[in-house]
């Protein structure tokens, strides 16, 4: 295990938004999201990843697949292994065929998850040595069976937790800072499930900024949680602010648009 793996990268992957984003899945109505705005938005991020160190692949866009921008969701890179995963939501299953082959261009390993069961990318976070993975409506027992047989072998302890009924992935509260720190809501640090790490907590009302990302020596916040870029700073951590209103939207958070890993 090597320390800082979980947020060490060299490269990135990011997939341009369809113009069919429009169509893409909500839990909650925040209003449609304007497509040319959104691809401002993930430009600029994809430009952010750039100027912290990522190498950038960056997708062409899939008009068939309306939530394919989020595309955390379709893979989990794991150091020169990615796994190629099983998306839960019956719209968005295709996507993993999809990313596959750019997926091998890249890296050495590649693995599919084995059925029956399905996993989001967005309800899993890994630190150095383990993976939380968030049983969800989109990743189910089998999903989580499967994945713990396929990265326990690449060096990772894997834990299931709760994700909450009010939330669409484990990681929509939840963001790594550090190997041994997560930046957590309240209400999901609360269920007890980060035992053994040290927790930062979102302040009361940003709770949308838990979702952030930690990628080299910057931790990514999303625009409009001044409170949460003080705390993080206050604590010695560098934060950029990258705009992502358009696809919150969606529930898409910053992690969603992005796969990072080493090579
Ligand atoms: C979906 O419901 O699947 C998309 N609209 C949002 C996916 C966000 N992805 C993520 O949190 N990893």
């Amino acid at each position: 295990m090597s320390a800082g793996r979980s947020f060490n990268f060299t490269h990135a992957i990011v997939r341009i938004p369809s113009r069919s984003v429009v169509k893409g899945l909500t839990s909650v109505d925040k209003g449609m999201p304007d497509a040319d705005r959104l691809l401002n938005e993930h430009l600029a991020y994809t430009n952010v990843l750039r100027a912290i160190g990522a190498r950038v692949t960056v997708l062409p866009r899939l008009e068939r697949f309306p939530d394919s921008v989020f595309v955390e969701d379709a893979a989990l890179c794991l150091g020169g292994s990615a796994i190629v995963l099983r998306p839960g939501a019956s719209s968005r299953y295709g996507e993993a065929g999809m990313i596959r082959p750019d997926l091998e261009k890249l890296f050495a390993t590649v693995i599919d998850l084995p059925g029956p069961g399905f996993v989001d990318g967005g309800d899993v976070l890994a630190s150095d040595s383990e993976l939380f993975v968030g049983l969800s409506a989109r990743t189910d027992a089998n999903g989580f069976e499967a994945l713990k047989a396929v990265a326990e072998p690449l060096g990772y302890a894997v834990r299931p937790v709760h994700t909450p009924a009010e939330i669409l992935h484990f990681k929509t509260d939840c963001g790594l800072l550090d190997s041994k720190t997560i930046f957590s809501t309240e209400a999901l640090a609360d269920t007890g499930c980060f035992s053994g790490y040290r927790v930062i907590t979102a302040p009361v009302g940003e709770e949308a900024a838990a979702n952030l990302v930690r990628f080299n020596n910057s931790v990514l916040v999303t625009a409009g949680y001044p409170q949460t870029v003080a705390k993080l700073e206050s604590k010695g951590y560098e934060v950029i602010v990258v705009a992502s209103y358009e696809a919150a939207k969606l529930d898409g958070g910053l992690s969603c648009m992005s796969l990072r890993f080493s090579l």
